[in-house]
């Protein structure tokens, strides 16, 4: 079969679907490329100068890695001129950063985490680009933060990638989730997993272990019950994953199921994980994928946003497992 590209997939959502227009499309290949760019960037690793700190603070008061800092110039110098967005907001920018006057604006908002996973750079582990798309309300062309602070179930498009051993791309715009694989020969998308489902069962959990003694008890009880495996409740043996790159763990879900906790705990008390630019992106992929995403209470793309940088728990992955423990959550109430 003849492959098909990021190009030709996007030009027949483009038909089949109301809401891609011609905007939208470009908007997903030029994030698309700078994916392709931020890739290069990272597997050049030590043979070029784009290891360790680079001697500044995020937003979250992290230090940023040499590679968060040009991952997110990279996204922000491709999606400044392309008159599809009225603005932007990164994980590594305090405020949203308005389109410069030189270019035309566009209808939609991009929020992204140039490079999820950024602990794992110096070890050579897989991290990735997360990205989610909102539309500007209308008649607004300065957007200020308020104008970002939308619910999850308002994206239009959602996607994220994964600079591993092979470099892939997850994309939703609605209708189902697909995956792509980067032929680095040539350097295009190509569709490779054209509709992502997630089994509803698994035996294989993630969490960061070393959080339990700060777990709610809902989790604290879901782990007893996978851990006991064969000899507890559950009647099977599971088995545990941890990559610390929220894309690597969702990727690996999205391919042979699973479950993905970062929940509120005694140490995070909003969580870790950032809504706007992790967790929502993320929950779409998943929920499009058949899976399900909970805070614990609550659907995590019905979270009615505060603030720009706001942290929420996260449980996703396969539908049973999450409302299992969503289930956990209602009877401790
Ligand atoms: P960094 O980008 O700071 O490495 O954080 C990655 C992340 O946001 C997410 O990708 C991981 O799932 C999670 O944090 C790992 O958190 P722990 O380091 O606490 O396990």
């Amino acid at each position: 079969m003849r492959n098909v590209t990021l190009t030709q997939y996007l030009v027949e959502q483009e038909r089949s679907l109301s809401g891609v227009g011609p905007e939208l499309r470009l908007l997903i290949e030029v994030v698309a490329r700078a994916c392709k760019a931020i890739g290069h960037a990272v597997s050049k690793g030590a043979l070029a100068d784009v290891l360790g700190g680079a001697g500044t603070d995020n937003v979250q008061g992290e230090a940023q890695k040499k590679l968060d800092v040009i991952s997110n110039e990279v996204l922000v110098e491709a999606n400044c001129w392309g008159g599809c967005l009225a603005g932007m907001a990164s994980e590594e920018m305090d405020d949203p950063l308005p389109i410069p006057s030189q270019y035309p604006k566009g209808r939609y908002l991009l929020l992204f985490d140039p490079l999820d996973g950024s602990s794992n750079i110096d070890v050579n582990v897989s991290i990735g680009t997360i990205f989610s798309v909102l539309e500007c309300p209308p008649g607004v062309t300065d957007p200020t933060e308020a104008d970002f602070l939308q619910p999850g179930t308002r994206q239009v498009a959602a996607g994220f990638a994964v600079y591993g051993p092979a470099t892939v791309l997850v994309l939703t715009l609605g209708n189902g989730t697909a995956g792509f694989t980067l032929d680095r020969e040539v350097g295009s998308w190509i569709l490779t997993q054209p509709r992502i489902r997630i089994p509803e069962q698994t035996r294989e959990f993630a969490i960061n272990m070393s959080n339990a003694r700060n777990w709610p008890a809902p989790v604290t009880r879901y782990i007893d019950e996978c851990v006991a495996g064969k000899t507890g409740p559950l009647g099977k043996d599971y088995n545990m994953r941890w990559v610390a790159s929220m894309v690597a763990d969702v990727y690996r879900i999205l391919s042979r199921g699973g479950v993905f906790m970062y929940p509120a705990d005694a140490k995070h008390v909003e969580g870790r994980l950032r809504l706007m630019y992790e967790a929502n992106p993320m929950a779409f992929i998943v929920e499009q994928a058949g899976g399900a995403a909970s805070t614990g209470r609550q659907r995590i793309l019905e979270v009615q946003p505060a603030k720009l940088h706001q942290r929420v728990g996260v449980i996703l992955g396969s539908r049973e497992e999450v409302e299992r423990l969503a289930g956990y959550y209602a009877e401790a109430g």
